[in-house]
């Protein structure tokens, strides 16, 4: 068979599959730590590691010998019976998170599910919210996955359209606004606030310093449970094991995924203490996949090399040099308006409009000269690199981007 270019695959994946994406025009065939490389063997900077998937760098070592080894002995047992990975999982990860139990799951949006319907549960059978009424305050441009559930909540109009009817039991307050949550949580029956630490979705919007610790406490004050959406800032990303622990805030219930497995499998996790994950029993929640053998040992692998390998720290001090670099470029430039972010999950914000496809064509420019990112909102450019990057290779990327903004035309 005649080897298949860059525009065969392309093609092939524009007939067969749906189109439920539209990605930048690359087609990618290896990746080994901060690199990928295409099918005519362009080598490329990952900046988008998947949407922080992989943090620990592509194809980590440690993780996929965790994997093979554990796959060469066995895959899945189902939850009908025990597996000799899963108690040694379950007994890493809450000693590495610090909550007495953990649910294993697989994908984001199953976690948030997951973490949707331990809140309800547990506040009908804990904090008297009377059968079928209670509800969870969630935020003004939230991203927490797609399912029916989790869209009903959302307020992208994309994300949304004709895929009604929704689930109701939401109140949706903006961002950032310690008021309208106070307000909020004087309404009835309200059992949880689900908030993402940093919106990623929304352009890395960052919220005030002091936001999650003040909402924390409102949450703890009214008795309802504050959830941590970790699913793309947690795992050492924003420059700390949990990005809410920039404000030493430990959440009632917290949702982890992608980086979990270092992007190399499914692996998502919803983590509580015992009064909460406690009101789960027997049949009534799980999944086929949740917590299969290797899953449970990836997992373990790639946050062994989140500590070994000292991500957080790592991804705290790249971070602060390429804030500082970005801010010396946008000085000297009008394309670019500002850069925002912690650790190194950042973005730029370009000088046109969400309509404009200014940012589109400078990420096919930067793609040209050898880093791949991709636009949001239209006008916002998202960087984050896999964590395992050295400060030597970050100050590449710096000035493959600064060329890049400099020689591009509007
Ligand atoms: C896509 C964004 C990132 C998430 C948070 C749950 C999930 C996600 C905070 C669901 C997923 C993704 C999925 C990806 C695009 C993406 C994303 F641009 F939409 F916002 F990362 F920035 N909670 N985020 O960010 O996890 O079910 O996908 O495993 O292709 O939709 P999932």
């Amino acid at each position: 068979m005649e080897k298949m270019t860059s525009a065969d695959l392309i093609a092939m994946e524009d007939k067969h599959g749906a189109h439920n994406y539209h990605p930048l025009e690359v087609v990618l065939k290896r990746g080994e730590g901060v690199h990928v490389w295409d099918v005519e063997g362009k080598q490329y900077y990952d900046f988008l590691s998947a949407y922080s998937a992989v943090n620990q760098g592509h194809c980590h070592p440690k993780i996929v010998s965790a994997m093979v080894d554990q796959a060469k002995r066995l895959t899945l047992t189902s939850r009908a019976f025990y597996n000799d990975s899963l108690g040694p999982y379950e007994k890493f990860m809450t000693e590495y998170f610090g909550f007495d139990k953990v649910l294993p799951m697989n994908t984001g949006a199953e976690a948030v599910e997951t973490a949707i319907k331990l809140c309800r549960k547990w506040a009908y059978e804990k904090n008297n919210i009377a059968e079928d009424q209670a509800k969870i305050i969630v935020c003004e441009n939230n991203f927490h996955g797609r399912t029916t559930t989790i869209v009903s909540f959302s307020n992208d109009p994309v994300a949304r359209k004709n895929f009604g009817p929704f689930t109701d039991g939401f109140i949706r307050i903006p961002y950032n606004d310690l008021e309208a949550l106070e307000e909020a949580l004087k309404q009835e029956n309200v059992a949880g606030f689900l908030v993402e630490p940093i919106q990623g979705e929304a352009g890395v919007y960052v919220p005030d310093e002091g936001y999650l610790s003040k909402a924390k406490e409102l949450c703890a004050a009214n008795g309802t449970l504050f959830i941590a959406d970790e699913v793309q800032t947690g795992v050492a990303r924003t420059g700390r094991l949990l990005a809410v622990d920039h404000e030493e805030v430990k959440p009632d219930i917290l949702i982890l995924g992608k980086a979990l497995s270092g992007g190399a499998y499914p692996v998502s996790a919803v983590l509580a203490n015992d009064n909460i994950m406690q009101v789960i029993k027997p049949g009534q929640h799980g999944s086929t996949f949740g917590g299969n053998p290797v899953a449970a040992k990836v997992a373990v692998a790639a946050l062994e090399v989140v500590t070994e390998e000292r991500l957080a720290e790592n991804a705290e001090r790249l971070g602060q040099l390429f804030r500082k670099e970005m801010n010396r470029i946008i000085a000297g430039t009008d394309i670019v308006n500002a850069v925002r972010g912690k650790g190194l999950l950042n973005a730029i914000l370009i000088n046109d409009t969400e309509e404009s496809e200014t940012a589109w064509n400078l990420c096919v420019a930067l793609k040209e000269n050898g880093l791949l990112a991709k636009p949001t909102h239209g006008n916002i450019i998202r960087f984050a690199p896999p964590l395992v990057m050295t400060e030597e290779e970050l100050m590449e990327c710096v000035s493959i981007i600064e060329r890049t903004i400099n020689e591009f035309k509007k």
